[in-house]
């Protein structure tokens, strides 16, 4: 059972004049597509603790899966506790150096990106530069309420210095089994944030595919620009959601600007909806040609994102300057940003000590070093300026 959005559909449509008829079937369509293909389910394993092969496989085919289910009660109380926690000291406005109470505000005094702002409903990268020009369209901007700010929050990078519940969903066992099936046991790193999508706010992110350095390597495959977990705090909708167009991940660089014209709507026929649960999480292949429309419904999503590579896709790479500054990621530089992996399994294990922790192999003899606690958490601070950016 999902949530009924059929007023969200309703509300979404009304902003679009003579197309409303046409984004509501478009909506209504892309729900039953996506609920009709064989990519969803809980996280399964085989006799010897490995991901299912039919997981596998659909993951190949499709380049997503949704996962139900994943995090527990009491981890997406956490998440929730933890996010009231931190909106609550965002900047009382954009730009500003103090929260709504006048404390310092989170990420005020960072170096690195934290909280990004938007116009509410707008498309604040489509047809920009930002990102190496990888949105290659500007998405429709719905109008939006009188009563709206001048900018909502949408993105917090670095996200897993401000909350230790995402970090130790960060170290899930069951995703952290994944990752490994997908990039190797010695996986690394990539980046860590939140796509913030309020209720009738919420900004679009123009279609893009998310890879940057490797569309031209020899070794060019599926996987290598890496994937990211979604994990979904208050669900996904058709309204809300982020849309994929299925098997986009295996063709390499697409002329997106030439498909929205050969369409003739910036609503690709082929995309279907991420539809999920509170508590389901998603695997996206970065190469899968994907995109959110501004969130004109009434549910909000909160997306806990956090992806990972194959260590020979950084190694000794010049990265792409997108999530941090390019520059050669080499063993050393790699190992330290991997001390996230090694915190967040010991913040987990001491919050949920009855579950068996990830055994991270390039940690196996130093798993011991990590420590989680308060001391360790504000050693985090500008972590993401080491994010492995590819
Ligand atoms: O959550 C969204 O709306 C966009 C997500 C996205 O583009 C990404 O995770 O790469
Ligand atoms: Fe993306």
């Amino acid at each position: 059972m999902y949530q009924d959005i059929s007023r969200s559909i309703e509300a979404c449509a009304a902003h679009y004049g003579e197309e409303a008829e046409a984004v509501k079937a478009y909506l209504i369509e892309g729900q039953a597509k996506a609920l009709a293909l064989p990519n969803r389910g809980p996280l399964k394993f085989d006799a010897d603790g490995n991901i299912d092969a039919e997981i596998l496989d659909a993951y190949a085919e499709y380049g997503f899966y949704i996962f139900e289910d994943v995090l527990s009660q009491d981890e997406l109380k956490d998440i929730e506790a933890d996010i009231k926690k931190m909106r609550e000291n965002f900047p009382a406005h954009m730009g500003a150096a103090t929260d709504g109470q006048g404390r310092p505000a989170l990420g005020a005094d960072n170096k690195a990106p934290t909280l990004q702002w938007a116009r509410p409903l707008s498309d604040p990268l489509g047809g920009t530069d930002i990102f190496n020009g990888r949105h290659q369209v500007k998405l429709f901007e719905p109008e939006a309420p009188e009563t709206a700010p001048p900018a909502v929050p949408v993105y917090l990078a670095g996200s897993l210095q401000f909350s230790p519940a995402c970090l130790r969903t960060y170290a899930h066992p069951g995703l952290l089994k994944m990752a490994e099936a997908i990039n190797g046991p010695d996986f690394v790193p990539f980046t860590e944030g939140l796509f913030i999508k309020d209720a009738g706010l919420g900004a679009a992110v123009s279609w893009h595919q998310d890879g940057d350095t490797h569309w031209d390597s020899p070794d060019f495959d599926k996987d290598i620009h890496g994937f990211n977990f979604m994990g979904q705090v208050y669900g996904s909708t058709a309204v809300n959601g982020v849309w994929v167009i299925p098997g986009s991940h295996k063709i390499g660089r697409a002329n997106i600007a030439e498909m929205v014209e050969a369409a003739g709507t910036e609503r690709l026929p082929d995309a279907v909806p991420l539809i999920c649960n509170p508590g389901d999480v998603v695997i996206n292949s970065r190469q899968i040609i994907h995109g959110s429309f501004a969130n004109t419904g009434f549910e909000p999503r909160l997306s806990v994102n956090f992806g990972f590579h194959k260590r020979s896709s950084v190694l000794n790479v010049c990265g792409a300057g997108m999530h941090a500054e390019a520059t050669i990621m080499d063993e050393a530089f790699i190992d330290k940003r991997s001390r996230l992996i090694g915190l967040a399994i010991d913040a987990r294990r001491q919050r949920f000590p009855e579950e068996t922790p990830y055994h991270y192999e390039p940690f196996a003899h130093r798993q011991d070093e990590f420590k989680w606690s308060a001391a360790a958490q504000a050693g985090l601070k500008d972590y993401n300026l080491m994010d492995l950016s590819i």
